[in-house]
């Protein structure tokens, strides 16, 4: 069994859970927040049988989309001024962030 990890936008998220729930696929959905925009995203636990994995990554791959950001600057006050942006840069996000993990024990009580 493997859980995959997805880090997706918000706007492709309500998409990308329709299609696991359509597809009979068990996701839980977390709230996130990108280290570098710091702006919200969304991320998927998905546990799967080995066999299913590559299916929910194409379910992935065709429900998420990749976006052009353009980030303001964020003031460093109360931050950390290591990370400040003076300027507006624009960057390319997704479509999505996956990592596959192994999974040792699954258990519902
Ligand atoms: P953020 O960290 O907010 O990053 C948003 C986008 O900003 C990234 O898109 C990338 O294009 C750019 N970016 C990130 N760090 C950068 C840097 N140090 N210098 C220049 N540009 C940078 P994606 O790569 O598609 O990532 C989308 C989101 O996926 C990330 O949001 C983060 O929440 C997550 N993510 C990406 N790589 C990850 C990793 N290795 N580990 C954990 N989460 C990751």
């Amino acid at each position: 069994m493997k859980l995959v990890v997805a880090v997706v936008q918000d706007k492709d998220s309500n998409r990308l859970s329709d299609a696991l729930v359509k597809s009979n696929f068990r996701a839980t959905k977390l709230a996130s927040t990108g280290g570098f925009l710091r702006s919200g995203n969304t991320t998927f636990m998905v546990g799967v049988e080995d066999q299913h994995v590559s299916r929910v990554l194409d379910i992935i791959k065709e429900n998420c989309q990749s976006r052009d950001q353009l980030v303001a600057p964020v003031s460093p006050m109360g931050g950390n001024a290591d990370s400040y942006v003076p300027y507006p840069v624009e960057v390319e996000v997704g479509g999505a962030t996956v990592f596959v993990l192994p999974i040792e024990q699954f258990m519902q009580y």
